[in-house]
Formats: C-alpha cells, structure tokens, sequence
C-alpha cells in the first residue's frame, strides 16, 4: 500500500508538492495533465516535464487520475475508434514514463455530482453535500452554471468549462444510451485496449459512478457489487480492475463496502478512502474520515483492503474545508492530511496485530 495525495498540478493546485512532501508517510501523488481536453494524446515530453516535477520533490507518480474518455468512446459513435487509437497512444507514453497506473470513469455528460460544495457543518467546517430534491428541481445547464460558481474559483475536475456550452448538445447525443448499450460501449474500449495495457503492464482503475444512480436521466452503469463483478468477469484480465471509490459506492447505503472489496481481490487497484453522513436515501454530505463522524467503518474498509493484499496507492480522497483554508472544495490540503493520517493508523495497527498473531502460531 503507498499513501498519497491527489494533486492538479503546479497551476491548478492551491497545494503545493512540498507540503504533500511532509505529511508523514505520503510518499506520491495522483496527478494528471489537467489542461489537456479529452480525446487528444498526452504528449511524452509533458508526461517526462511532469513526472521530473514531481519526482524533484522527493514523490513519485502512484497514478494518473484521470485520462477521462471522450463522450464519442461512451456514446459509441463512429468517431469512437479514433478516440480509442488517441486513448492508447496516451497510455504507451504513460507506460514509456513508467507510470503504469489509469483512473478513468464511464459516467455519461457528469462527473460526480453534488448539490452543495460548501455546506457547513456545526463545527464551522464545509464540506461537499447532495440531496435528490436539488437535482430533482434544476435543469442540467442550470446545475453545471451552479457547481462553478461555487468552486471558490477552481476549476473542479470534470466540470471543465470548455464543457459548459457543450451541455445541451451532450444530452441530446445521450438520447437512446440505455444501460446496455453504455456497457457494451465500455467492454468495446476495454476490449480495444486491452493488447496495450497487457504488453506494457498498465492497469485501468475504473471509478465508480457518483452518486451510484442515475441523475438527471442518465444512464449509470458502475454502482454496485453485481454490475462490478459483471465488468470484472466480462473483461476478465488483470489490467481490467478498479478504483474502490468508497465515497461513491456508499451514496448507497445498501451498498456493503468490505463486502465489494473481498469480492473483487486483486482487481481493486485503487482506493479513495472517506466517510459520509448519511440523512435519509438520497440525502447526505461528506464527513471527517473518521469512523465516528460518518456513516461508514472506516477500519472495516481499511481491514478488507490490508486481508485482500491491497497493494495500490491509497488516497484519502475528499477532505472538509477547514481552519480558514481557501482550496478547491473537497481537496484542501488540511483535512486530507489528517485523513492520511488515521488511515495510516488503522494499517499500522492491522499489519502490527497480524504479524503478532503470526508469531503466536
Ligand atoms: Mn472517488
């Protein structure tokens, strides 16, 4: 396991790769070209600039978070195979730098959604919020014009602007893209990069879908444990695994969180590890990591990742804005450093407990 932290990059950060640098045991970084669109190839000299930024101070690379997949890969329009041929050139200059880990997501038109980015909670803290009734009342445009106003000026990963104008047109190439027809589009990119991904060792983490059902009449395809085994066993190679998102597969409460993890062993490659406060289904905001602050067992996430012999790069995902800090909502330096912090903890003290048992036998 390899503890690290998301970082946009020098221009986009409010966080800086030296102060990742002291957190105690956060040892690399998830990044990404955040400028270039979707659809065009990561260029190997600005992979290389990338890579010697990070590695000058004293980090790695763990990941690339996200190469995002052109609309026309999801849709399946007959543009796809260019796109597909664009994706694959990205992952060998990836692959050429030696980084061989992929975050992507399949949700159409949105990233993640949340209704509120700065929703504050009794102790003075804001955090990231959702209720159904929002999306329920507002129209897409509307919703997209709404999350960057609230982004404290920060340009909030997938809700890009240059994708703002493209809103209506997006949901109207959406027409007709049922559950089936998005998954067969996503086996169809697997499938076509898979030779890829196998003679360079590439693994792809897909993200689950945020929340995990379908908002405003989009299909929604990654939200629970029977449609990830589905993919699993579909595309059934080693590159072909995920990102456990706890965060994301917990807007559903049914959603068993140990039990997901143990029953994909070897085929998570990734963890974003958080805690939530559920209010009622539908309802909820985002909580301190801690176990007693949210709705989730952070421990019994943590011990199902330590007992499947996890051993991907861990990030503790979102954070609460706290202590006056002005950082893109969600990812201020603070909170996720303390996040950082207890799930080190917990792993310390399952290594700790399972090597004295050892011992004992
Ligand atoms: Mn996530």
């Amino acid at each position: 396991m390899q503890m690290t932290l998301r970082w946009f990059g020098d221009e986009f950060d409010s966080v800086k790769l030296w102060q990742i640098r002291q957190i105690p045991g956060v040892t690399g970084v998830i990044t990404t070209l955040y400028d270039i669109p979707a659809g065009e190839i990561w260029p190997k000299e600005r992979i290389k600039a990338l890579k010697d930024e990070v590695e000058k101070s004293g980090l790695n690379i763990a990941g690339i978070e996200s190469v995002n997949i052109h609309d026309d890969i999801k849709i399946g329009t007959p543009k796809r195979d260019y796109y597909i041929d664009n994706y694959i050139k990205t992952l060998k200059n990836l692959a050429e730098n030696d980084i061989k880990l992929v975050c992507y997501n399949f949700m159409p038109v949105f990233d993640w959604t949340r209704t509120d980015l700065k929703k504050e909670r009794p102790d003075g803290s804001t955090v990231l919020a959702y209720d159904q009734s929002v999306v329920d009342s507002i129209d897409p445009q509307s919703f997209f014009d709404q999350t960057n106003e609230n982004s404290n000026g920060f340009v909030m990963p997938g809700w890009e602007p240059e994708r703002l104008n493209k809103v209506k047109e997006l949901f109207e190439k959406y027409k007709g893209i049922d559950n089936d027809r998005l998954f067969e589009n996503l086996v169809y990119f697997l499938e076509a990069i898979r030779p890829t991904c196998e003679k360079f060792g590439i693994k792809m983490a897909l993200h689950p879908d945020d929340p995990a059902w379908p908002v405003f009449g989009l299909p929604r395809i990654i939200t629970g444990k029977d449609e990830i085994l589905k993919l699993m066993k579909r595309v059934d190679s080693p590159f072909n695994g995920m990102t456990f998102c706890a965060g994301s597969l917990g807007t559903n409460p049914k959603n068993d969180l140990p039990d997901i993890i143990r029953a994909i062993p070897k085929r998570v490659h990734f963890a974003h590890v958080r805690n939530l406060h559920h209010f009622k289904d539908g309802v909820f905001e985002e909580a301190a990591h801690l176990s007693s602050d949210g709705s989730f067992d952070l421990y019994e996430i943590v011990r199902a990742l330590y007992e499947t012999g996890f051993d991907g790069p861990i990030r503790p995902d979102h954070g609460r804005t706290i202590w006056g800090e002005v950082a893109m909502p969600g990812y201020g330096l603070y909170d996720r450093a303390l996040g950082s912090q207890y799930i080190l903890g917990l792993w310390e003290a399952l290594d700790k407990s399972e090597k004295r048992l050892c011992r004992k036998q």
